[in-house]
C-alpha cells in the first residue's frame, strides 16, 4: 500500500522523480498480476491446449530433445568486445576503428532479420535468452548482432504476448560486450507509417537507453527527409548512426535505368552529409547480384569516406558469391546468420562465408568453431517454430523478378493465409511484381512493401488487373494502407506517384509533397499516460507509453492478454504454442529462483455451455480452470 501510493502521488506521475526503475523493472509495479500468477498461467495453458495458437493449426504437442548448448562457463564475464570500443572512443572513434580493421567483420542477424525471415518473426525472447550468454563468450568479435528493430517490435506485442522492451533490456545485461544493432524505418519507427517527430526522437533515446548502440536507419522510399529526423536524435543521443541506402532495381541492367550507380552514389553522399557515421547498403530482397556488388561498394567507396556495411538477404542462393565479390571491393563488414538460421530469405552463413574467404586474403573475423556450436542449438530450437516456415526449401531466382524482401516473404504468406489466399500464393507474387511497375517501380522495404503486399492481396482477391484498377477504381475502396501511401504519408518515391492511378485511388482526398512530420500532431505522452494508468490501475512505463503511441489497438490487446493471462513470455515455447500434453509436467521460472510446477492431470468433457475443466497439480496442490471450448 505504501508504494502504491507512492507511485500514485502527483510528483511521482509528473516525473519529478528519477523513475527509470519502473522502466526496467516494471514488474515490480504490477501489484495485482502477481497474486495469483500460477492460476492465469493454467488458464493461458488450458486455453491453448484446447483452442490451439492464433494463427497455426491446432496439433498435439509435439515432443523434442533439449536444445543442444555448447558447454562452456558463462559464469565469468565474457572477453571485450566492440561495445567497450564504442564507450571508450564513441561513434567516430568506432568508426575509425573499423577502418583500420584488415579482417571483414560480422553483423549477426540470428536475434532478428533471419527470424523474421524464415519464422514469420516468431522467435520468442525466452529462446534468446537461453542462449545469450554463451552467445557473448563466443561471439564476442562480431561487430554487432542486430537483435531488435523491423517488424520484431510489432510481432512481439502482437502475437508472441511479450515485451519486447524486456527483451532488449535482458539481452543487454547478458551480453555486455557486442554491439546491439536495431534496424529503424526512419519516420516510420518500427512501424508502418510516419509517426510525429516526438515519438521518433522518444523512441531512439528510449531504445538507446535500453541498450541499443548502433541504429540501422532507412526510410522505404529512400527519401533522405524520412531519415533526417532519426539520424540527427541518434547522434544527439551519442550513438551510432548507421544511414542506408535501400538497394532496388538492378545497376547491371541498362533496361532499368531508375536506380543506377549514379543514384545510390548520390543518395551515399547526401547521408554523409546528413550526419551518418556508417553507410548501409539494404539489399532487403536479395537482388544485388555479385558483379552489381563488385561495383556498387567500389564506387561508393570512391564517393564517401564513410566504413560499408551490406547486407542482403540469400533467396536466390548466391548470397555467398555476392559477399566475396563486395569482400574483394573493400566492404568492411557484412551482415550474415548463424549456419542453421541462415540461408533462402535470411541472411548468408556466417559458417560458411567463414570457409569462402580463408586463403582470401581478407578473413572473416570469427571462430568458426563457436558459430558451428551456437548453430546446433539454432538447429534445435528452429524445429520450435516449424509452422511458421515459409515452405521454401530452395534458392529461388524469382526473386530477381518478384522483387520481395526476404523479411516480407514470411509474413505475407501469413498474411495470405489468413484471408483465404493460401493456396493463390503464386498468384499473390505474380501479382506483387505487376503491383510495383503499377507504382512505378518503387523501392520495397517496410512500410511501401506492405503497401505494394496489401494491393497485391487486394487485387487478388477481387480479381482485379492493371486496367480494371483504372476503369473501375472509382467505385472501389482500396486499402487504408494504399490510400495513405498515394497521399505522400509514408513519403515521396523518387521520381514521384503516377498520376492517373494516384487521382483514381485517392478520389476526394488531396496528396501532400512535405514532410508528413511536419503536419503531425505531436503525440501527447502526457495524457497517454493518464490514460493508461486509469485503464491498467498501476503506473505505466515510458516504454509502455511509446509502444501505445505507435500501435494503440496492439498494445491495448496485449495488456488484455497480459491482464488475463500474466507474462506468458516465461512460458517455453512448445507450452506457449501447444500447451500441454496430459499427464505432462513442466517447469516454469516465473523469476529468478521462484519456479512453479506443473502438472496437466485430466481434460473434463465439454459441457452445456461449451466450457471444459482442466485438472492440473501446481506445485503438488490440485487447481481446476475452466476453458471455453471454442473448436
Ligand atoms: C523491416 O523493416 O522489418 C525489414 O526487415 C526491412 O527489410
Ligand atoms: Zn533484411
Amino acid at each position: 500500500p505504501f508504494l502504491e501510493n507512492v507511485v500514485k502521488h502527483p510528483n511521482f506521475l509528473k516525473g519529478e522523480f528519477d523513475t527509470s526503475f519502473i522502466d526496467s523493472t516494471p514488474e515490480l509495479f504490477i501489484f495485482p498480476v502477481r497474486k495469483d500468477r500460477g492460476t492465469k498461467l493454467l488458464n493461458y495453458i488450458g486455453n491453448v491446449t484446447i483452442n490451439g495458437f492464433p494463427g497455426i493449426e491446432k496439433k498435439k504437442k509435439p515432443i523434442f530433445a533439449s536444445p543442444r548448448k555448447p558447454a562452456i562457463d558463462i559464469t565469468a564475464a565474457p572477453p571485450a568486445g566492440t561495445k567497450q570500443i564504442l564507450d571508450a572512443q564513441g561513434p567516430e572513434g568506432l568508426a575509425k576503428w573499423i577502418h583500420e580493421q584488415k579482417d571483414v567483420l560480422l553483423t549477426d542477424t540470428t536475434f532478428r532479420d533471419a527470424h523474421q525471415s524464415l519464422l514469420a518473426t516468431r522467435v520468442r525472447s525466452h529462446d534468446m535468452f537461453s542462449i545469450a550468454k554463451e552467445t557473448a563468450h563466443l561471439q564476442n568479435d562480431l561487430f554487432s548482432m542486430e537483435m531488435w528493430g523491423g517488424a520484431t517490435f510489432d510481432v512481439s506485442y502482437r502475437f508472441l504476448k511479450e515485451d519486447p522492451w524486456q527483451r532488449l533490456i535482458k539481452l543487454r545485461e547478458q551480453v555486455p560486450n557486442v554491439l546491439f544493432q536495431m534496424l529503424f524505418r526512419g519516420a516510420n519507427a518500427v512501424g508502418y507509417k510516419n509517426y510525429p517527430d516526438n515519438v521518433i526522437r522518444e523512441f531512439v533515446r528510449k531504445s538507446g537507453d535500453a541498450g541499443i548502440d548502433v541504429f540501422r536507419i532507412f526510410d522505404s522510399l529512400n527519401w533522405i527527409k524520412g531519415m533526417e529526423v532519426a539520424i540527427d536524435e541518434v547522434r544527439q543521443s551519442g550513438k551510432v548512426a548507421e544511414a542506408a541506402i535501400c538497394y532496388t532495381g538492378d545497376i547491371l541492367d541498362p533496361s532499368r535505368d531508375k536506380y543506377t550507380v549514379q543514384y545510390y552514389k548520390d543518395m551515399a553522399k547526401e547521408l554523409e552529409a546528413a550526419g551518418a557515421h556508417i553507410l548501409a547498403i539494404k539489399d532487403m530482397a536479395g537482388l544485388l547480384k555479385p558483379e552489381a556488388a563488385y561495383r556498387l561498394v567500389s564506387e561508393l567507396k570512391d564517393t564517401v569516406s564513410l566504413p560499408i556495411h551490406l547486407h542482403t538477404h540469400d533467396t536466390s542462393g548466391n548470397g555467398i558469391y555476392l559477399y566475396s565479390k563486395a569482400i574483394e571491393a573493400g566492404v568492411d563488414i557484412v551482415d550474415t546468420a548463424l549456419g542453421t538460421m541462415a540461408g533462402l530469405t535470411s541472411q548468408p552463413s556466417a559458417n560458411s562465408l567463414y570457409y569462402a574467404m580463408k586463403g582470401s586474403g581478407r578473413e572473416v573475423r570469427t571462430d568458426v568453431q563457436s558459430l558451428e556450436k551456437l548453430s546446433h542449438y539454432w538447429e534445435d530450437v528452429r524445429k520450435y517454430y516449424g509452422d511458421f516456415e515459409s515452405g521454401m526449401n530452395s534458392p529461388h531466382s524469382e526473386i530477381y523478378v518478384h522483387e520481395m524482401p526476404g523479411g516480407q516473404y514470411s509474413n505475407l504468406q501469413q498474411q495470405a493465409k489468413a484471408v483465404g489466399l493460401g493456396m493463390r500464393w503464386e498468384e499473390v507474387k505474380e501479382m506483387y511484381s505487376r503491383v510495383n511497375l503499377l507504382f512505378g517501380d518503387v523501392v520495397k522495404v517496410t512500410p511501401s512493401s506492405k503497401v505494394v503486399g496489401d494491393m497485391a492481396l487486394f487485387m487478388v482477391q477481387n480479381d482485379l488487373n492493371e486496367e480494371t484498377v483504372l476503369t473501375r477504381g472509382e467505385t472501389i475502396d482500396f486499402p487504408e494502407s494504399v490510400i495513405e501511401f498515394f497521399e505522400g504519408y509514408i513519403g515521396q518515391p523518387h521520381g514521384g506517384f503516377p498520376k492517373e492511378l494516384q487521382a483514381v485511388i485517392l478520389k476526394e482526398r488531396k496528396p501532400i509533397t512535405v514532410r508528413p512530420g511536419e503536419l503531425l500532431e505531436p503525440a501527447d505522452f502526457d495524457s497517454i499516460e493518464k490514460m493508461l494508468f486509469e485503464k491498467l490501475d498501476r503506473p505505466v512505463t515510458s516504454h509502455e507509453i511509446l509502444a501505445y503511441a505507435l500501435y494503440p489497438k496492439v498494445f491495448e490487446e496485449y495488456s488484455a492478454t497480459n491482464q488475463q493471462f500474466g507474462d506468458v513470455s516465461v512460458l517455453d515455447t512448445l507450452t506457449f504454442l501447444y500447451g500441454m500434453r496430459l499427464g505432462e509436467e513442466i517447469e516454469v521460472e516465473i523469476e529468478k529462483g521462484k519456479t512453479l510446477m506443473i502438472k496437466m492431470v485430466s481434460i473434463g468433457e465439454p459441457q452445456k455451455d461449451g466450457h471444459r475443466t482442466i485438472y492440473f497439480e501446481l506445485n503438488g496442490q490440485p487447481r481446476e480452470v475452466n476453458i471455453q471450448d471454442m473448436t
